[in-house]
């Protein structure tokens, strides 16, 4: 959307230019048409809750209701409480719904909650009142962060955002912050209905003029926490180590120097000033070219608690990434394994980090990839809170041209038991990925959850109309792990395609449901990962590509076999950084799942798995049911194209037409190069070449 910039606290046109995704005006038709009221002492004094009026007055004025005194007997009332409360309780009795939470946000999380459930919320499928009930409902932790690798100048490789697949940066504009930032009001508008309350602003790599946000820009910085605010969502920025050096300090960023740790006070003291609300710095250090403390013979540790001691007296948080490893690898040298990285740098430090560091993981020792085990670290530092790092925007998993619901994939992730089937804390039920994440760990520390952004100024927001759906499950699965990943999928369907049918809501599951298992089937196999072209981006295969660079990501295909030995008995030892069971599970052949085969072995082609086939033929019949898979996707997406809007529906056409011509490609540049190194004919004798 174009036109003049907001002033302070105005909320954002509720009909745009740009598609409404799960927030569509019919998505209010059933609270809207209703008598709604909001009790708290002062509305107008709070930015979130004179959001929340200004929600509730917009819903009645296009559905015919009626916003009303508290007293007044409405059929929403939306009550701000003293007390302590965690996320909101919704009440209902005799059809009539009372929302109740302590904070603003948590209130605002709770509205969208009712207009969520629709209906439902307020009458049974017969039209009598809905069934009395009782609920509370709080997020699994209260850190749910998304990181935005926005550059602010278009980077001459990376362009404006890095990794991004959905246009420019809804936050920048060609070296400048943009003028208008209405359009970030109405994102934080989406991410508050799927309970987001954090945003990274820019690139975790920051160059040059991204450094700048933390000083000669604050104004826009402000500007920018000005359009999250009315809907609860704070601002955190991406900080340079080298920033004392780089902004006029002094001339080193030892992390012990006095000078340095005066600096950072100063930059802190000044974005707390300009933005009182601030929430704190994410930093890359030591990773990819930035700069970090073993520059200066110093540890993580030391780098993250001189950020710590900074923010420390403003509330702020250090979410300090834990993606360090060697970006110069010799691929001879067999030994090196950049897996291995992330916890031979950070397990040693468990219990030195300062209280508001957050070191940030990725899901896997890797790189988010299609397939990745789980990465160690999150089993590895019970005295350090971790944050469990997810990416939505689809770098590795078809760039949002091609259909890759991760809902799936990050359930797995999430509810993974680190420690297998043994008790958690006290005797009590097996800690997952996410319990240890929100402080249900051996610890008892949690530092939450971040992603990688997949949004930008593309009228659909993701580019592919249907990566919607991957933002909007990262936010329910992190609010709640245990939700199934296809239930969400129906919520987005059901908000996003109002009045849908039965007919289009089974093709938009037939489509998304298994979209990841059919991307993993037509690209690197087993676990193996990468294989992608480093000329396009990370687009499309190139099964050598990073065969013999320097980023440590190798398959070590051969004539004879293919994989990585990680073992302890005759690989890298990666196996040993996990706690029992997984040590022992990945170690042997005759456990390792089928899917991670080949990032923890290298096996000959004849090696049989445990689904009863050979490596060879396994490689084969799955890109060939990849490829099918697809064409299936696209014949049925022509079914219903009738039934979504035309922008949609051509939108996600011209996609399904790309993703079917790269995932033949993808096919026969992997099936041909492994028939030409094995040697071994396809048992059903398709087409390989
Ligand atoms: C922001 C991968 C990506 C990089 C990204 C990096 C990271 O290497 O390809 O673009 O840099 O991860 O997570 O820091």
């Amino acid at each position: 959307m174009t036109g003049t910039p907001l002033a302070d606290g105005q909320l954002p046109p509720f009909e745009n230019d740009y598609h409404p995704a799960w927030l569509p005006t019919a998505a209010f038709a059933p609270v809207g048409c209703r008598r709604l009221a909001l009790a708290a002492e002062d509305p107008h004094d709070d930015a979130v809750l004179r959001t929340l009026a200004a929600e509730l007055a917009e819903a009645c004025a296009t559905h015919g209701g009626a916003v009303v005194a508290p007293h007044d007997d409405p059929d929403l009332l939306l009550r701000l409480a003293t007390g302590r409360l965690d996320g909101y309780r919704v009440v209902r009795r005799h059809g009539r719904v009372v929302v109740t939470a302590a904070t603003p946000t948590a209130l605002l999380h709770g509205w969208f909650h009712v207009v969520r459930t629709g209906e439902a919320a307020f009458s049974a499928p017969d039209g009598s009142p809905a069934e009395d009930t009782d609920e509370r409902h709080a997020p699994s932790s209260d850190l749910r962060m998304l990181d935005h690798w926005d550059n602010v100048d278009v980077h001459p490789v990376m362009g404006q955002v890095e990794r991004g697949y959905a246009g420019g940066s809804i936050f920048y504009d060609d070296g400048v912050v943009r003028a208008d930032l209405s359009r970030v009001t109405a994102y934080a508008r989406l991410l508050a209905a799927i309970g987001i309350d954090r945003v990274c602003l820019n690139n975790v790599n920051v160059h040059a003029r991204e450094a700048r946000l933390l000083t000669a820009d604050l104004p826009d910085v402000a500007r920018l926490a000005a359009a999250l605010r009315p809907y609860g969502v704070r601002a955190h920025l991406a900080v340079s180590f080298a920033a004392p050096m780089t902004l006029g300090g002094p001339a080193t960023s030892d992390p012990l120097d006095p000078d340095v740790r005066a600096w950072w006070r100063d930059a802190a003291d000044r974005v707390w000033s300009a933005v009182p609300d601030f929430g704190g710095f994410v930093v890359k250090a030591d990773s990819e070219g930035q700069l970090g403390p073993f520059a200066y013979g110093r540890d993580h540790a030391d780098g993250a608690n001189l950020l710590a001691e900074a923010v420390a007296p403003h509330g702020g948080l250090v979410h300090w990434r834990a993606f360090v490893y060697d970006h110069t690898q010799d691929w001879r040298d067999r030994s090196t394994d950049r897996a291995r990285a992330a916890h031979d740098h950070f397990a040693p430090l468990d219990g030195r980090f300062a209280p508001n560091v957050i070191v940030q993981v990725k899901h896997g020792p890797l790189d988010f990839q299609t397939r990745e085990a789980v990465s160690p670290v999150l089993a590895a530092m019970p005295r350090t809170r971790l944050a469990l790092e997810l990416q939505v925007t689809q770098e590795y998993t078809g760039q949002q041209q091609h259909v890759c619901y991760l809902g799936p994939w990050w359930s797995e992730i999430l509810r993974f038991r680190p420690w297998g089937e043994a008790p958690g804390p006290d005797g009590g039920a097996p800690v997952t990925v996410a319990d240890a994440a929100s402080g249900r760990g051996p610890g008892g520390l949690g530092g939450g959850f971040a992603a990688v952004s997949n949004v930008g100024d593309d009228r659909f927001w993701t580019g592919h109309p249907l990566a919607q759906a991957n933002l909007y499950a990262y936010g329910r699965l992190t609010w709640d792990p245990e939700l199934d990943a296809t239930a969400v999928l129906d919520e987005w369907i059901s908000l996003t395609f109002p009045a849908c049918s039965p007919r289009l809501r089974a093709a938009l599951h037939a489509i998304m449901d298994d979209s990841w298992r059919t991307y993993e089937r037509y690209t690197a196999p087993l676990g193996v990962g990468f294989m992608v072209s480093p000329l396009r981006a990370h687009y499309g295969p190139d099964v050598d590509g990073y065969e013999y660079s320097k980023w440590g990501t190798y398959h070590f295909a051969d004539r004879d076999g293919v994989g990585v030995d990680r073992t302890r008995a005759t690989g890298t030892g990666y196996t040993g950084q996990y706690p029992a069971p997984w040590r022992d599970v990945y170690e042997s052949l005759g456990t390792c799942p089928d899917e991670l085969l080949l990032f923890f072995h290298h096996v000959p082609y004849s090696h049989v798995l445990h689904s009863g086939s050979t490596v060879i033929q396994h490689i084969y019949d799955t890109h060939f049911a990849g490829v099918e898979e697809v064409e299936a996707m696209a014949a049925r997406w022509e079914e219903v194209v009738d039934e979504v809007p035309d922008g949609v529906a051509a939108r996600v056409r011209e996609r399904l037409a790309e993703q079917r011509r790269s995932a033949v490609e993808w096919r026969d540049q992997v099936n041909t190069y492994f028939f030409r190194k094995s040697g071994v004919p396809d048992a059903r004798g398709r087409t390989i070449y």
